[in-house]
């Protein structure tokens, strides 16, 4: 049984779900209370699995109860992409380049014990235990597109809350004008910063007014559980209107900063990375084009291309952050 129909294309606000649709959610929310499962992830992860091909998995990891998300955008009805592409198609350079690198190799990270160094522009610096951080909010489940910027596509149900809980109760001064997402750089847990592919640690930033928005998400689990190492444990970011790399995994320091930071991809290739990568169709990587997107699961003979959106599906909710600006030049 899939966990909801696929609905291509359609991406619903709350106001276009048939009324169809809002019982088959109704039903199945349900039959999760009636199975003894309170936290949404928990029948989304049995459903999906099921479902899945064989491949290797982290194994069984403690479950992350919580709550389906009420921010306008954050829980997209389309068919989510299996827990085993999820945690075994993955790119986090830390653990190699290949996809199926990370899934194999990210058991040497250790997410326990971890902390988030909080820096810079705030009233409230210091240093978070990762599960104190994580109880900073009520823990959503939203369920959102994740766009690459190599051209493929995800749907996969994130656990967490938004970056701006975070943010609010570090009380940035005046002077932060950008954020900055510090990844973890210790080469004993980390195998591929031995290698240059990119300058390490991996840094990545947002504006002040996108870190705000309510869709930036810091991220603690996935399908019900808590992260995977290969997907960023104990926390990453999830931008879902901007390309993945934007969104930092392993993340041990925040910086609050006045000046736009050079980000890991952007020191690497500015050319073809830029700091807003936010995910649009007309503005082509300098070698393909981003009009269209495959997405991971659906790459049988007759698999078709899907359109890629502007913003990733997400304008209605994220587009007056960019009103004005000439997305050509600021890419
Ligand atoms: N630290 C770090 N974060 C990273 C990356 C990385 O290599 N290192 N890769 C990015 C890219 S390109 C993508 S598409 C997403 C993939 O996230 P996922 O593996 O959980 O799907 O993570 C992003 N975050
Ligand atoms: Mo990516």
């Amino acid at each position: 049984m899939n966990y909801l129909p696929d609905r291509g294309f359609d991406h619903p606000v709350p106001s276009e779900i048939t009324p169809q649709r809002a019982y088959l959610n109704r039903r199945t929310w349900l039959q999760a209370l009636a199975a003894g499962g309170g936290a949404l992830g928990l029948w989304a992860a049995r459903d999906a699995r099921a479902a899945a091909p064989a491949v290797a998995r982290p194994g069984k990891l403690a479950a992350l109860p919580a709550v389906r998300s009420s921010v306008a955008g954050a829980v997209t009805m389309e068919k989510l992409t299996t827990y085993a592409h999820v945690t075994g198609y993955n790119n986090f350079y830390e653990f190699g380049t290949d996809k199926s690198d990370p899934a194999a190799n990210a058991g040497t990270l250790k997410p326990r014990p971890w902390t988030v160094q909080i820096e810079g522009e705030v009233k409230k610096p210091g240093t978070w235990d990762i599960d104190a951080l994580m109880k900073l909010a009520p823990m959503e489940e939203r369920i959102y597109r994740l766009r690459c910027v190599e051209g493929w596509s995800m749907v996969v149900p994130w656990l967490g809350w938004s970056l701006a809980e975070l943010v609010r109760r570090v009380e940035p001064t005046g002077n932060a004008k950008f954020v900055e997402f510090v990844t973890l750089d210790d080469p004993r847990q980390m195998p591929g910063l031995r290698s240059r592919v990119l300058d390490w640690p991996y840094v990545e930033a947002l504006r002040m007014d996108e870190a705000m928005h309510p869709l930036a998400m810091l991220v603690f689990g996935v399908y019900g559980e808590i992260l995977p190492n290969q997907n960023g444990a104990p926390v990453r970011l999830m931008v879902p209107w901007k390309y993945g790399f934007k969104s930092g995994k392993s993340i041990m320091k925040i910086r609050f900063v006045e000046k736009q930071p050079t980000t890991s991809w952007q020191a690497a290739i500015p050319q073809e990375y830029g700091f807003y990568s936010n995910v649009n169709p007309k503005v082509d990587h300098p070698r393909w084009s981003q009009a269209t997107e495959r997405r991971i699961g659906e790459d049988g003979l007759f698999a078709k291309k899907r359109q890629t959106l502007m913003f990733n599906g997400y304008e209605a909710q994220v587009g007056q952050l960019y009103a004005g600006m000439d997305l050509k030049k600021f890419y």
